[in-house]
């Protein structure tokens, strides 16, 4: 059944029809997490390629407290929440430690911000208050909540593009005020092995998650493609310091697109870029946000160097 022509219908339909006309084709990453996509994308976490999820909680386990010792009482403002399973450790930290804590998590995905919200229930000292939104929904509250921490994991800043990192960084300085935090979590370059290992996992978890984007079309937008007719491609381009995932059209694929009245031919062969993932190294990372007036107070990473935690605050404007 296709969904009603909501405003939300017709903008996916929109970008659908934008990004597949272009050369080279592409979808907006964002569309990739609806409920069943968020579900998948917990699955990859769990899967033992995926490093980045394991590596930031152990980095979050051993570095929670000294964190929150670092920015006082402040309230914890999450974007992109999803289940708030990696937060739990500094929400733990900031429980134990100040009388009164605040979370806000932020998601795009309703379930998702359920069960953020449920954590509540797990710490009676803790005041949570879901938003239902983009980023960029929440930028505008922002000095409202200070002091405040800005918590921004997952390395999901490596979803961005530069354009879309440059006006993210720009309103981040600008929403917050002297005194507030930001924790950043970052997957950092290393070698192309194990980064192509955690985008392609053996279970195929990666693999239904691109896919899921063109099922997700057939639901909402009816576009009757053929889900076996798609092949998932990652794979990581040292020279863009990027992993660049593709939905590959193994058949001609006639992609309809009901809100709009429109269909879209992909020819066998032809590929459409779902997603980007930037890595990082720390110093030019470090120097990039010093460009973008916010200084990094602290940096914790594992021993092999392969992810990263930065602790920023504003700096001069
Ligand atoms: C959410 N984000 C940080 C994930 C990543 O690693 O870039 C998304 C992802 N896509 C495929 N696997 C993981």
């Amino acid at each position: 059944m296709i969904s009603s022509s909501s405003t939300e219908t017709r903008e996916f339909a929109r970008a659908a029809a934008l990004g597949l006309s272009d050369h080279p084709r592409w979808l907006p990453c964002r569309y990739l997490y609806d409920a069943e996509g968020s579900r998948l994308f917990e699955r990859i976490t769990e899967t033992p390629e995926y490093y980045l999820t394991r590596t930031e909680l152990s980095l979050l386990d051993e570095s929670s407290d000294a964190i929150a010792a670092m920015t006082g009482d402040a309230t914890l403002v999450e974007l992109g929440a999803g289940s708030a399973r990696k937060t739990e450790r500094i929400i733990a930290a900031y429980t134990s430690r100040y009388a009164a804590a605040r979370y806000v998590p932020v998601d795009v995905s309703g379930e998702a911000l359920a069960e953020a919200t449920a954590l509540a229930g797990r710490y009676p000292a803790l005041a949570v208050r879901g938003v239902h939104g983009s980023y960029e929904t929440v930028f505008p509250l922002l000095p409202s909540l200070s002091p405040l921490v800005l918590l921004f994991l997952g390395s999901t800043i490596g979803n961005l593009n530069q354009t879309e990192a440059d006006v993210f960084w720009r309103n981040v300085r600008c929403a917050l005020s002297p005194g507030d935090f930001m924790l950043l979590g970052v997957d950092l370059v290393k070698d192309a092995a194990t980064i192509d290992r955690a985008y392609n996992d053996a279970a195929g978890w990666s693999a239904a998650f691109t896919k899921n984007i063109f099922a997700r079309m057939n639901r909402e937008l009816g576009s009757e493609i053929d889900l076996g007719g798609i092949d998932h491609e990652a794979a990581y381009r040292p020279e863009w310091q990027r992993v660049e995932i593709f939905a590959r059209m193994t058949r001609r694929q006639e992609v309809r697109l009901a809100p709009l009245g429109r269909t879209i031919t992909l020819e066998a062969g032809e590929r459409v870029m779902t997603e980007i993932s930037r890595k990082y190294e720390l110093a030019a990372l470090r120097d990039y946000l010093h460009l973008s007036e916010l200084e990094t107070l602290q940096t914790f990473t594992d021993p092999a160097q392969s992810y990263g935690l930065l602790l920023l605050r504003p700096g001069q404007s």
